[in-house]
């Protein structure tokens, strides 16, 4: 098998398209948020037929790809794992710099790649089917999951390597290749989790790294499924995109992997343990600078708990150590500039009926508003203040919107069913949280929430790379990542129907006869 190098990618890539940031040489700059003037990779952006050259590229590849035996292909996937972890310290470094993560966070994100890799070795060795009895004598029936050909994948960048490794490993595990679109901001981190592939013996034509813009990625992407190129395609963004995506497969009879925003709500029940569900909201509510799917974004707590929950939880909002991500913080910056934008956007939707609570200041950390006990400098990087907004009504757009940003609202609850609806309201389900002593409160929030992964005395954020990761709602159309469940999104059912009896057997029509 060939490996293959920092040329081949470039071997993908087309024109620069006009819609994106470009220097004069018409390459996308990839840029560390927390030094702007540091330039983490360049690269670029291919025009829409260097997606639909890359999938038939990949179409070619598959066939023999498909031919390698799956313990075969596990074994190529076991040296994926290794080679991760060899270069784990400077692909968490990469990581760090390009999108500014917490190292701490970066390291557990290279982590869940190598665990990924552990978890499918052994499916590379399983991948069963069925043997199944026939309704006839001298017959025998089989199942058989067989891969579902090319599979397209466009990958958000605020988890630029864990996240991707969850389509590509079992894709190319189930025989399938892939044509990779990782998000331009972290072209750095895409290319070197590919490089790493390569090394480990996936066949270039079996993995295809292709930088786009979001409208040169749609053209192609319309034109691939057209010439019947691409078989399946995973997603992971904002609903938005994941509705176009969706869409456009549904025209091609195709159902993708979509797994979109998140409104996650974090119930705080009156016999809560406090401290605990104070230190579970600052994590997934501000840690990471609430850019993950999975992010805390409302916060339903009980009535008469109100105001003792939101003192602690001001006060360790306040006391939170954010800065450069190179150190101890529970933040960095915003992961790029249309981030940024985005997240300006959302601090406009705050209302005068809000009571604005854990910083002494709304939107970036500057000179004429700063941080107490802010680490590093900045003026240089994309840092904003964390937002702690009490007095949240069901109709603002806060309450019903993902806001992607260290931001966090907050409205209360009588009766658990009330928790439940307001979970429920803004129309998503990804994650749910539920912070509770009594485990029948817990249970009863478990079969009420309409959300794909429930925690019970733990945050929203921080899924387990073995366990099903998906939503429901406006966070995707039901398909599961991660463990044995992703294996139903990159292979098929067929079955095979052995006649040996020497004669022609009718089925649905003999059975009287026996
Ligand atoms: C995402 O933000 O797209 O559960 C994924 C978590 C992480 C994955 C987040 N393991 O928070």
């Amino acid at each position: 098998m060939e490996s293959t190098t920092w040329k081949s990618v470039i071997g993908h890539a087309g024109e620069a398209t006009p819609s994106e940031p470009q220097d004069e040489a018409g390459e996308y700059l990839s840029r560390n948020p927390s030094r702007l003037d540091d330039v983490v990779a360049r690269v670029r952006l291919a025009a829409p037929d260097t997606l639909v050259t890359a999938a038939e590229e990949a179409q070619r590849a598959q066939r023999e790809w498909a031919r390698v035996p799956a313990p075969v292909r596990g074994r190529v996937i076991a040296g994926f794992g290794r080679l991760v972890e060899a270069n784990k310290e400077s692909l968490a470094s990469l990581v760090t710099r390009e999108i500014g993560k917490p190292r701490t966070e970066a390291l557990g994100e290279v982590q869940e790649i190598i665990d990924t890799c552990d978890f499918f070795v052994g499916e590379g060795r399983r991948l069963y089917g069925q043997t199944v009895p026939s309704e006839m004598p001298d017959k025998q029936l089989f199942t058989f999951r067989t891969p579902v050909g090319v599979a397209t994948i466009i990958t958000a960048g605020n988890f630029p390597v864990a996240v991707p490794s969850w389509y590509l490993v079992p894709a190319l595990l189930c025989g399938n290749a892939v044509v990779w679109k990782p998000a331009e901001y972290a072209a750095g981190a895409a290319r070197a989790v590919a490089e790493l592939a390569w090394r480990a013996g996936v066949p270039a034509g079996a993995l295809n790294l292709v930088y786009a813009d979001g409208e040169a990625t749609f053209r192609g992407l319309e034109t691939a499924l057209d010439r019947g190129l691409v078989d399946k395609v995973g997603f992971t963004g904002s609903s938005a995109v994941g509705t176009r995506v969706g869409e456009l497969c549904g025209r091609y009879l195709q159902s993708p992997t979509l797994e979109l925003g998140g409104k996650n709500p974090m119930v705080v029940a009156p016999d809560a343990d406090l401290d605990l569900a104070v230190e579970g909201a600052l994590f997934s509510g501000w840690g990471t600078a609430g850019q993950r799917c999975t992010s805390l974004g409302n916060l339903i707590v009980h009535r008469d708990i109100h105001d003792e929950f939101l003192a602690r939880l001001d006060e360790a909002v306040r006391g939170a150590t954010i800065g450069e991500p190179t150190g101890e913080v529970l933040y960095g910056p915003m992961l790029d500039q249309k981030f940024a934008d985005n997240f300006e956007r959302i601090l406009k939707d705050i209302q005068p009926h809000h009571t604005v609570l854990g910083s002494n200041a709304v939107g970036r950390i500057s000179d004429d508003a700063p941080r107490a006990g802010f680490r590093g400098d900045h003026a240089a990087g994309l840092y904003y203040h964390p937002v702690l907004l009490d007095g949240l009504r069901t109709d603002d757009a806060i309450f019903r919107q993902e806001t992607f940003g260290p931001i966090v609202g907050v409205t209360t609850y009588e009766t658990l069913e009330e928790a439940i609806e307001l979970g429920n309201a803004p129309g998503y389900g990804l994650s749910a949280a539920i912070y509770t002593t009594d485990p029948a409160t817990a249970f009863r929030f478990r079969e009420g929430i309409g959300a794909g992964m429930v925690s019970a005395n733990n945050s929203t954020s921080g899924a387990e790379a073995h366990l099903p990761f998906g939503g429901n709602g406006k966070s995707g159309n039901g398909g599961r990542l991660s463990g044995m469940w992703v294996i139903d999104q990159f292979t098929r059912w067929q079955s095979l129907n052995w006649d040996f009896s020497g004669k022609l057997q009718k089925a649905q029509m003999d059975v009287g006869a026996i």
